[in-house]
């Protein structure tokens, strides 16, 4: 079984590669909430909301959220009404904010109704919010501290972040499923999907509990890079990185990830890096990473999966002994 820890479209698309690539029963996706937010009332969860829709074959391929074939009236009344439109919900996409809320006012778990959507979509591989407590992703910024949206979608990213925090993070553990597939006994390896590592894997790895998890894993983990060539494929991965005085570039990511990895994918454009990341501790694998078609992603997807099985498995224990 591989599990993959996905947040974002670059996330969702590989998740969609493996999904397509394994078997049913050899693939958990655990998927990023800290951008959950509730607009208009409505709890609305981008990324398993994008990974749901990317797998489910229905998400909008141009903007890579939301629903292909979207229809706006909603967004279009709401406006002559002078409510708040920045955060555009579709007509057919404010279906899921609207039932996830009801259900979830009714006290089911955000796990439970993802199961149940995901089946609903004829999705056969299970997908789980990383936890079932909120977390908030925060940025704070030149211009003042923001929740994650505001600085993402309303501002656009602008503001140079100083400091991204997770409100809510010490209170958060894994959601069950995540739990389930940690401990799993025939789990082969841990694949971190080409999602923005700051805003959307460091929430996963921040959950209580989650990195001392992987820390004694007994299977390998890797990345794929999301920086190719210095630039991030897709978001401000690069803008963010290079603000919070990280290396934006596939060697930053090893960095970044540092003894967790045991793997790296990196794009041929960053071939040169190869070296110096291997010195820094990980294999790495130089293929094709920009995922344009449906091929690519099962292509991607193949390539990760062997390249994670033909590493061993970690040694036990602190990878450093500490003096
Ligand atoms: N991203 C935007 O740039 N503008 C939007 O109006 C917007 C609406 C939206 C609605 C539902 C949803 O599930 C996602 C939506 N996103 C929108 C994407 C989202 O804000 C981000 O891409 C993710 O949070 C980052 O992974």
């Amino acid at each position: 079984m591989i599990l993959a820890l996905a947040g974002g479209v670059g996330g969702a698309k590989l998740a969609d590669g493996l999904a397509r690539h394994l078997p049913v029963g050899s693939l958990t996706v655990v998927v990023n909430t800290g951008d959950d937010f509730t607009p208009l009332g409505l709890h609305v969860s981008p990324d398993l909301d994008t990974v749901t829709y990317t797998l489910a074959g229905i998400a909008n391929a141009e903007v890579g959220w939301g629903l292909a074939g979207e229809t706006w009236n909603f967004m279009d009344a709401l406006g002559l009404l002078g409510g708040t439109t920045w955060f555009r919900l579709g007509d057919r996409d404010l279906a899921t904010h609207v039932e996830r809320t009801r259900r979830l006012s009714t006290g089911e778990s955000l796990s439970a109704i993802t199961a149940d959507f995901r089946a609903r979509l004829g999705i056969a591989h299970p997908i789980h919010p990383m936890s079932d407590a909120p977390v908030r992703t925060m940025v704070d910024t030149d211009a003042g501290p923001l929740p994650f949206q505001d600085y993402f979608v309303r501002l656009r990213c602008r503001p140079i972040a100083r400091r991204v925090w997770f409100a809510g993070i010490e209170d958060a553990g894994p959601s069950p499923g995540f739990e389930q597939a940690l401990g799993a006994a025939d789990l082969d390896a841990i694949v971190i999907c080409p999602s923005n590592p700051i805003l959307s894997v460091l929430p996963i790895l921040d959950l209580a509990g989650v990195r001392s998890r992987l820390e004694d894993r007994r299977v390998p983990l890797i990345a794929i890079s999301p920086i190719v060539g210095g630039k991030a494929i897709k978001g401000p991965a690069a803008k963010i990185m290079a603000e919070l005085g990280l290396d934006a570039s596939a060697t930053g990511i090893a960095h970044f990830y540092g003894d967790l990895l045991d793997g790296l994918v990196v794009d041929r454009a960053d071939t040169g890096a190869a070296t110096a990341i291997e010195a820094l501790g990980p294999r790495v694998l130089v293929t094709d990473t920009v995922m344009t078609s449906p091929d690519d992603r099962v292509r991607l997807a193949r390539e990760s999966v062997a390249f994670a099985r033909s590493l061993a498995p970690p040694s036990l224990g602190p990878k450093s002994p500490t003096p």
